[in-house]
């Protein structure tokens, strides 16, 4: 038999292509040289670097999956997931930044925009020139957002815009906003609309004093009567399946991403407890220790391969919804109890935002609720399995 590699325990590094590997290697580097070293002010200091866009355009990691002719890479989704679990290693919200950018807004444009509105929208989203926000969630419409209130009235040049949209990444510096409404001209159907910075009406004040996922900017948006002409609507989508198109792929990205977070949190863990010294032996001599490292790393390697399977089923037009919520949830769920375990792991130091265990722990109570909360997409997969709608 063969020798057991801790780090890796079932091999993925073998599962992987060559381009894919010098993609995810790309994406570390750039993680460890660009985000590391302003992580730790940037959450204490609740502070989001518009730069980042840039550089993450500069480096490739925006719209991985988007063809190459409107500025993506035209790689494959799990590539992209390579990518999302290298930059929330860092920090979650830097993978927030990234994850709304490439999939919740280069992806609708991409795949439900005219070819002009691609034209115009992804490169500059590509490279970063321009920031992107996603506009689902309202105050009173978060797990269900077919209750949501936006409006879109039609005009005589095109449409009204009416209502507000709370809990958006990126939105209080962002150059484009992707916003679902229901349209009156469309029998009062969800549709996808693009709008820009600095239209009459339109304002995206920022939400303050958040305790979670501090690095990543997050606002409103509010919709005061906002004229827009008939080319700011997404052309080639109706109905709820237009955001959820989105958030599978999203959705998909954090269950690699919560990883990233685990590991970063399992590695931590494990080197304090080989270096801190009590009752005269190292931390990690000690059996409960070892438990818990040992259910970290059971969990993860677990997680790292369902996300692997569902991403090559994904590249092969095969994964279903229903797939992308099973590693969401668990991915996430099981993340959150490993920060939470890191944290314990590091006594008292783990509270210091220095040792970043509970930084991260912090962070992936907010990854465990966006994108569809544990609970709604535990709902998911039970209506999935006996056909009876439990959500109301
Ligand atoms: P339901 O009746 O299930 O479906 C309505 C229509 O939508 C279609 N559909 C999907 N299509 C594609 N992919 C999916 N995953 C789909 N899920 C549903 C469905 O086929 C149907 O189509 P049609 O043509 O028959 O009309 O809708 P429901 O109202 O009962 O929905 C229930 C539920 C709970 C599944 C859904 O509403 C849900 O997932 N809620 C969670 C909301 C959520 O995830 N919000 C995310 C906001 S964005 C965000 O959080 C970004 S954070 C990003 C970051 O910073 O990284
Ligand atoms: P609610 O839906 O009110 O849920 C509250 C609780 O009730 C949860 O525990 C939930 O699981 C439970 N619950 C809800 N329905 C049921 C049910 N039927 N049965 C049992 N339990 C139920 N949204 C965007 O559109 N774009 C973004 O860019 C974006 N970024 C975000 C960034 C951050 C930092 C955060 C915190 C949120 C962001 N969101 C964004 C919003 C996010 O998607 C919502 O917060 C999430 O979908 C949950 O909605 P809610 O907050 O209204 O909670």
């Amino acid at each position: 038999l063969a020798a057991f590699a801790w780090e890796d325990p079932f091999l993925l590094e073998e599962q992987l292509s060559e381009e894919e590997r010098m993609l995810r290697d790309g994406a570390r580097s750039f993680a460890d040289d660009r985000l590391q070293p302003r992580i730790i002010e940037a959450f204490a200091n609740e502070h989001t670097d518009p730069a980042i866009f840039r550089e993450m355009g500069e480096a490739g990691l925006l719209g991985v999956t988007i063809p190459e002719e409107y500025g993506g890479l035209g790689a494959s989704y799990v590539s992209y997931g390579l990518v999302a679990r290298e930059v929330e290693r860092i920090d979650s919200g830097y993978r927030s930044m990234m994850s709304v950018q490439s999939s919740l807004v280069m992806y609708p444009i991409y795949a439900y925009g005219s070819e002009e509105q691609r034209r115009i929208y992804l490169p500059k989203l590509a490279s970063g020139e321009w920031i992107g926000c996603f506009g689902l969630t309202e105050p009173d419409a978060g797990s269900d957002p077919g209750g949501m209130r936006t409006r879109a009235e039609k005009t005589a040049k095109g449409f009204r815009l009416s209502g507000s949209k709370m809990w958006i990444s990126n939105a209080p510096i962002a150059d484009v906003f992707v916003v679902w409404a229901k349209s009156d001209a469309h029998g009062g159907k969800i549709r996808g609309f693009v709008l820009e910075k600095g239209m009459a009406g339109l304002s995206a004040p920022k939400t303050e004093g958040k305790l979670s996922l501090r690095a990543s900017i997050t606002g409103e948006i509010v919709m005061d009567g906002v004229e827009v002409g008939e080319e700011a609507l997404l052309p080639h989508v109706e109905g709820l399946k237009g955001p959820f198109g989105c958030l599978n792929r999203a959705r998909y990205g954090i269950s690699w991403g919560a990883m990233g977070a685990a590991e970063f949190c399992w590695h931590a863990a494990r080197n304090y407890g080989l270096e801190r010294k009590q009752f005269g032996r190292p931390l990690a001599q000690t059996q409960l220790f070892q438990l818990k490292l040992a259910n970290m790393m059971t969990e993860i390697s677990l997680g790292l391969q369902a996300s692997l399977r569902v991403g090559r089923l994904l590249d092969e037009a095969k994964a279903a919804p229903e797939m992308i919520s099973i590693v969401k949830r668990n991915n996430c769920g099981k993340a959150l109890d490993i920060a939470r375990m890191a944290r314990d792991m590091h006594g008292g130091n783990g509270i210091s935002g220095e040792f970043q265990v509970i930084r991260h722990m912090i962070n992936l109570e907010t990854v465990n609720t966006y994108e569809g909360t544990h609970d709604v997409h535990a709902l998911i997969l039970g209506r999935a399995q006996t056909g009876l709608q439990a959500f109301f």
